[in-house]
């Protein structure tokens, strides 16, 4: 059985984007997994109590844990046959295991580089957005993950400027409908690299699912869960673009909506 390592919030569903792409992966490939929910502050002890290894460094230099992490013990034997973090290693590492189920990376080191180089850089091209749903995750914050998101967030964004909690970082009116105005702008163009296939499917590489439909993906099922899907916030988001982004969660639906 697979074991995926997740982070709760209060509003009892999966919503965290990152490892989103790896529930999307698991749900892809129908293979059965169940859920262990661990907050912020505890990531790292929970992965080095499995041995799992950062995957990454902070800023101040210290090794970065993150979740998605997946644990994947043989039932029959006890074996522990994997245990890894990072939502693309686990793609691949999935792909290799479980050969039986559909491809998610491609073979050729081309085009894993692409992937690659999307699912790292999804992010870096959407910055507005972070603010914008930082601010919106943390009411919704467990009380354990809380105080941990609002310090490491406001780094991650604003440590520079000297501002240590996300509450400290302006977001009034005018704040928001610029943001709002550059996060528009910023799906725009990934409308333009998606558009690239248009006439041969909506997805990333046209007509078949690969692990960046799962990025993307990711980050609108995080949008729509916390924005909150009859907002007028993913109303805007999901209507942007001719409507392609409603569209193209709606194509996963059958990716998310499984029993976790
Ligand atoms: N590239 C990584 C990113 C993972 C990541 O940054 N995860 C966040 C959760 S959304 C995390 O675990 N952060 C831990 C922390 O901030 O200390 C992946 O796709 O797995």
């Amino acid at each position: 059985m697979i074991t995926l390592f997740d982070i709760p919030s209060t509003l009892g569903v999966p919503w965290s984007s990152n490892v989103w792409k790896t529930r999307f992966t698991l749900n892809y490939k129908r293979i059965p997994y169940k859920t262990e929910w661990v907050v912020y502050p505890d990531i790292e002890a929970v992965l080095k109590k499995h041995n799992i290894g950062p995957t990454g460094t902070k800023g101040d230099g210290t090794p970065y844990y993150s979740l998605p992490a997946i644990l994947h013990v043989d039932d029959a034997t006890g074996e522990i046959k994997a245990a890894l973090a990072d939502s693309f290693h686990i793609a691949a590492y999935l792909d290799k295991a479980y050969p039986d189920t559909p491809r998610i990376l491609p073979e050729d080191e081309e085009g894993l580089q692409e992937q690659k180089a999307f699912a790292d850089g999804l992010l870096w091209d959407m910055m507005p957005l972070l603010t914008i749903m930082f601010k919106a995750v943390m009411p919704v914050m467990n009380e354990g993950s809380r105080e941990y998101f609002s310090k490491a967030r406001a780094m991650n964004l604003y440590g520079v400027y000297g501002v240590h909690r996300l509450e400290n970082i302006p977001y009034g009116e005018e704040e928001r409908r610029v943001l709002w105005k550059d996060l528009e702008v910023c799906f725009g163009k990934l409308e333009e690299k998606v558009a690239r296939t248009d006439g041969e499917g909506v997805w990333f590489k046209g007509d078949r699912i690969t692990f960046a439909d799962f990025v993307i993906g990711g980050l609108l099922i995080w949008m729509r869960t916390i924005l909150g899907e009859n907002s007028e916030e993913w109303g805007r988001v999901s209507a942007w673009n001719g409507g392609r982004w409603g569209r193209f969660l709606e194509g996963l639906k059958e990716y998310y909506d499984t029993a976790v």
